[in-house]
């Protein structure tokens, strides 16, 4: 199975081995210093790393952990949507629906009725009977949630009205948003820090809650306390709306991009500093826009366009960038991984590529292939099969040796005397794959077959294993193969080593096997670099 790269771009999965990277298939990055992961496996295994601030990570002992650690509570689930708070508390449906809550509960953003932390995933039941989820939003200590019918609750800190209750009483488990929702088929939800939006089938879009900076994007600045409609995109149909720690940006099914709330650092893209209370087209001179980016931690936007390049603009590296900027990501996730503070990811990244292989990893796995091969190498009676396109493309001795006519050109089997069987299969095993797996001994004889061939990055990844498996045991013969092949470098390593553990090297079998000349020079050049002093 083959897969794209996966985002080493976000530190803390530089923790993972390459083999549980390589088993990621969904996996968000958050918490207040982007010190917490939870990931799912490609076997639905759950897994989270990470500082463990408010019991976000669900394992139940209120642990942090350097190293990945199973969710067993989840195991088997398929995930629809996550999502996470500054508690941080976190929200996720599974794809049969049900609804999970954990961590920070201090404004009851779990929705169970009480402001106990939970140290573990716990199902959302509380007035939800019947209810399926396939989507959940966080604000910073609130909670929204929406079913397959299109319907909304929402729960959890209420201080501006972001639940929408019409009051500013905390709601202390889920309620359904009603007011001019009532009626409506809901299609999304996102939360800024203190506000709330839904996205409505026929494209209309809904918010409420705290609009200080005019992220309601009604026109003015005054609180909402339950669901008012965004008049001002009357007549455009929005496809998707994303919002940032207080500013939202909405895509309309036409690609063209709206931006309101605050702009402090630029992230409305407007060329100013100016917060707008109603939204404004951004971007309108550039290509069509496809994907918009915005999470309620950070005051950074992105977005991609058509053809696949990415903008970014707002809070860059602490720096305020007014003005949609084109990157070289290929991603609105890349963006968000790199520049923004903290590094959070804006949505459950999905790592869900289709069954591709890449070239290098096709190539490598065609390797010694007698299904595809066109010609094969026998050493010591063993086959090994090779592509003679790729032997050419790689290597300059195989190019001119199937140009030119020689005999080989002609065969199908080539026999090879001068090297082992071992050396051999490493030599072309590299040229299909730029790596080099052999103990230090069998590495000098490649060595000399990458002198002899003039290959000399291989030369030095010889010399480099060498390097790293000298011995007392071995060091003598290292050296003397060094001397051979003429490899400098590794000569004077292997010198210095003997050197620095004269007494033990000297009773080696491979010091009195050398020849007498070889020997002669290694004791002339000992004594002139003090070896034998006293
Ligand atoms: C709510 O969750 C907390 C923390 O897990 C737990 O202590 C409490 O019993 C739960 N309350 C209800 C009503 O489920
Ligand atoms: C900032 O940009 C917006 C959108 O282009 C514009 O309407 C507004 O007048 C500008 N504000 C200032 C102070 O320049
Ligand atoms: C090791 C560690 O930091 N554990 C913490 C996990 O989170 C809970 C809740 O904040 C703390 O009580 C633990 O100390």
């Amino acid at each position: 199975r083959g897969r794209t790269t996966f985002p080493n771009k976000w530190p803390l999965f530089s923790l993972l081995s390459a083999k549980e990277t390589a088993a990621v298939r969904q996996a968000c990055v958050f918490g207040n210093s982007a010190n917490e992961a939870l990931y799912v496996t490609h076997s639905n295994e759950f897994a989270v790393i990470g500082l463990n601030c408010s019991n976000c990570l669900g394992t139940g002992d209120s642990l942090s952990t350097i190293a990945p650690r199973a969710l067993d509570a989840l195991r088997g689930k398929k995930v629809a949507s996550f999502s996470y708070g500054s508690g941080p508390h976190v929200l996720l449906a599974t794809e049969s629906g049900e609804l999970y809550a954990w961590g920070h509960n201090g404004y009851s953003q779990l929705g169970n009725g009480t402001t106990n932390q939970c140290a573990s995933p716990a199902l959302v039941t509380t007035n939800l009977q019947g209810k399926r989820f396939k989507e959940v939003a966080c604000g910073s200590h609130h909670s929204l949630a929406l079913t397959t019918d299109g319907e909304v609750f929402a729960w959890g800190y209420n201080n501006c009205g972001q639940v929408g209750s019409g009051s500013t009483a905390n709601q202390p488990s889920p309620r359904r948003v009603a007011g001019l929702l009532q009626g409506k088929a809901v299609v999304g939800v996102a939360c800024g820090q203190t506000s709330s939006l839904a996205l409505v089938d026929n494209g209309e879009l809904y918010s409420w809650g705290y609009n200080g900076n005019g992220q309601l994007g009604l026109g003015n600045n005054g609180n909402q306390l339950s669901p008012c409609r965004l008049t001002a995109l009357q007549g455009l149909c929005v496809q998707q709306v994303v919002a940032g720690y207080a500013h939202c940006l909405a895509l309309t099914d036409e690609g063209a991009l709206y931006a309101w709330g605050a702009n402090t650092c630029g992230q409305l893209g407007t060329g100013n500093k100016s917060n707008q209370h109603s939204p404004v087209q951004v971007m309108a001179e550039k290509e069509r826009v496809v994907e918009v980016a915005a999470c309620h931690s950070t005051h950074t936007s992105a977005a991609k366009t058509q053809s696949g390049q990415v903008y970014m603009w707002g809070q860059c590296r602490g720096q305020s960038v007014v003005l949609p900027h084109l990157t070289h990501f290929v991603s609105t996730d890349d963006v968000f991984a790199c520049v923004a503070t903290p590094a959070v990811m804006w949505r459950l990244l999905s790592l869900e590529t289709e069954d591709f292989m890449t070239l290098s990893q096709a190539l490598g796995r065609e390797f010694d292939s007698p299904e595809t091969a066109d010609l094969k190498f026998s050493v010591e009676g063993k086959y090994i099969y090779v592509h003679k396109a790729v032997l050419k493309i790689r290597c300059d001795h195989f190019r001119s040796m199937f140009q030119s006519h020689w005999s080989e050109d002609l065969q199908e089997v080539i026999e090879i005397e001068q090297f082992s069987f071992p050396v051999y299969r490493s030599f072309l095993h590299f040229l299909y794959t730029d790596t080099v797996e052999l103990p230090p001994e069998d590495a000098i004889g490649l060595l000399d077959l990458a002198t002899s061939y003039c290959e000399n990055r291989l030369k030095r990844l010889c010399q480099q294993i060498i390097k790293r498996g000298i011995t007392v045991d071995n060091a003598f013969t290292l050296l003397s193969a060094a001397v051979r092949y003429d490899a400098e470098d590794l000569e004077e390593f292997c010198f210095r080593f003997c050197v620095n553990h004269l007494t033990r090297v000297t009773q080696t079998a491979a010091f009195w096997q050398v020849d007498g000349a070889m020997l002669k020079e290694f004791i002339c050049r000992a004594s002139r670099c003090g070896a034998f002093k006293n």
